[in-house]
């Protein structure tokens, strides 16, 4: 009965449906439910990895503040009370927040919108702030802002399309040009007092002006979000406009007018996911890396007989007896010329950039397996050069493999005696522990040394 299950699992390839396979066993034979089985291999989707982003292009833009407003205190026998428009609300900020649960920034959308401040009203009453926006972004994302007068970033405004949220951008830089060029377009006005208002002598709230200069003088973001819940604010949201009671003078003890909320702040921003593990699996397509990182970790990558099973990076926790936890990366399979972009590339590379101890996996069943190591290094050192000479373990996998793989072994022993192996059997978790413990080892001293 088992095995009739196992086998319908292995045919229809999704583990969800044994359940209803047991009560179908029961009833009829395999091929009939093959037959009947209406489910088919999920293609696609978050969870088979294919959404995997680690590079990605967002423009952030801080909700823009409501305007003030003009407004005058009526009542029974009071014909000309005085001004009470209340404040515009700001508009709401944009922030980033590294959040551990994630793994990629497939979460992050191409344009991050605040909401606006709502406009102030009378009897004093004031507008409600923009509600903020916080979007959550694995650990290791470097944030970089492109400065907008840059080629990029304009290549980035003249790639707007029709998108309705490129127009809203346009709307916006429209506004703020109107608003900066023109003293008059910076207010709202009574109702017909548009032409009789005088606003030459008008001084603009030293807070107004402030905003202004500080969003005008801002220096351009860069920022490392290595910490879970670490938090970066990327475009702060318009300042409220004031109500009219903010411009009684002297000479006017009935302003007719007020200050229209500024827009929030629009940047463009690079995003570039750098995952952080102490650990780095490094090896060519097949050689078992994904099957090492099951055996000592927690985590479940797919392991398949083909290469490039691995798409994209998974992160596995090592946990030691002493409770202490070390994390691992499992990347893509590197091939010779990888920095040509053959194969996936090396692109994948920046997942194990920041690894401080670099594991080598090894098929030592392969003939000659020291040149696959070495083809591994050069890989490494055209991504980027210096890396291979990161504290490292090689790890010589497919142990198990019969005598070819102890010929190898015996004979790499002999090229290298200087080289530190560690043979192991990943599939049957033969000498996992030494592997472990010897990465441990190299994890501490390179604490020690304070290489990284
Ligand atoms: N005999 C033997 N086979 C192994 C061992 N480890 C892995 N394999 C087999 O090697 C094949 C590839 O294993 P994976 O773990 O998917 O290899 P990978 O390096 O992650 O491959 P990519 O993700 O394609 O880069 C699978 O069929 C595994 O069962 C081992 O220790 N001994
Ligand atoms: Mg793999």
């Amino acid at each position: 009965m088992a095995c009739r299950v196992a086998l319908v699992r292995q045919a229809i390839g999704n583990r969800g449906v044994e359940r209803n396979c047991r009560r179908l066993v029961q009833t009829q034979s395999l091929a009939e439910i093959e037959e009947k089985t209406e489910w088919k291999p999920r293609t696609g989707g978050k969870k088979s990895g294919r959404n995997f982003i680690d590079r990605m292009r967002c423009t952030a833009i801080g909700g823009s503040g409501g305007n003030g407003c003009v407004s005058f205190f009526r009542d029974v026998f009071v014909p000309r009370g005085p001004p009470d428009g209340g404040d515009g609300g700001s508009g709401g900020d944009v922030w980033l927040e590294a959040d551990s649960s994630e793994t990629s920034l497939s979460c992050v959308k191409q344009w991050l919108k605040a909401r606006p401040g709502s406009n102030g009203r009378g009897k004093s009453m004031h507008g409600a702030r923009g509600s903020d926006v916080t979007i959550k972004v694995p650990q290791g994302t470097l944030v970089r802002e492109i400065p907008s007068e840059s080629k990029e970033a304009s290549a980035v405004t003249l790639d707007r399309g029709t998108d309705r949220s490129s127009r809203f951008l346009s709307e916006l830089e429209e506004q703020m040009a109107r608003r900066t060029d023109d003293k008059a377009a910076l207010f709202v006005h009574y109702p017909r007092w548009e032409e009789r208002n005088d606003l030459s002598d008008v001084r603009l709230p030293a807070e107004f002006k402030a905003f202004r200069w500080a969003m005008a003088h801002a220096e351009p973001l860069s920022a490392d979000l290595t910490v879970h819940g670490q938090r970066l604010l990327v475009a702060r949201g318009g300042l409220g406009g004031m109500g009219n009671p903010h411009f009684i003078a002297a000479d006017d003890r009935q302003p007719h007018y007020a200050l229209r909320g500024l827009v929030g702040q629009t940047r463009v921003l690079d995003l570039e996911l750098k995952t952080i593990a102490d650990i780095g699996l490094v090896g060519m397509p097949n050689a078992g890396k994904s099957t090492f990182l099951r055996a000592v970790s927690n985590a479940h990558p797919k392991v398949a007989a083909y290469p490039f099973t691995t798409l994209n990076p998974y992160i596995g926790t090592v946990t030691y007896d002493d409770a202490a936890q070390v994390t691992v990366a499992d990347i893509p399979g590197l091939v010779p010329g990888a920095h040509r972009n053959v194969g996936l590339g090396h692109a994948f590379l920046r997942h194990v950039e920041r690894s401080r101890v670099l594991v080598f996996i090894v098929d030592v069943s392969r003939p000659e397996p020291w040149r696959d190591l070495q083809m591994l290094r050069d890989e490494l050192d055209m991504y980027r050069a210096g890396l291979s000479a990161r504290p490292s373990l090689v790890v010589c996998n497919k142990a198990d493999a019969g005598g070819v793989a102890r010929r190898n072994f015996e004979a790499w022993r002999l090229i290298a005696p200087e080289q530190a192996l560690v043979p192991v059997s990943a599939m049957l978790g033969k000498n996992i522990r030494k592997a472990t413990h010897a990465m441990r080892q190299m994890l501490d001293q390179s604490c020690q040394s304070g290489c990284m």
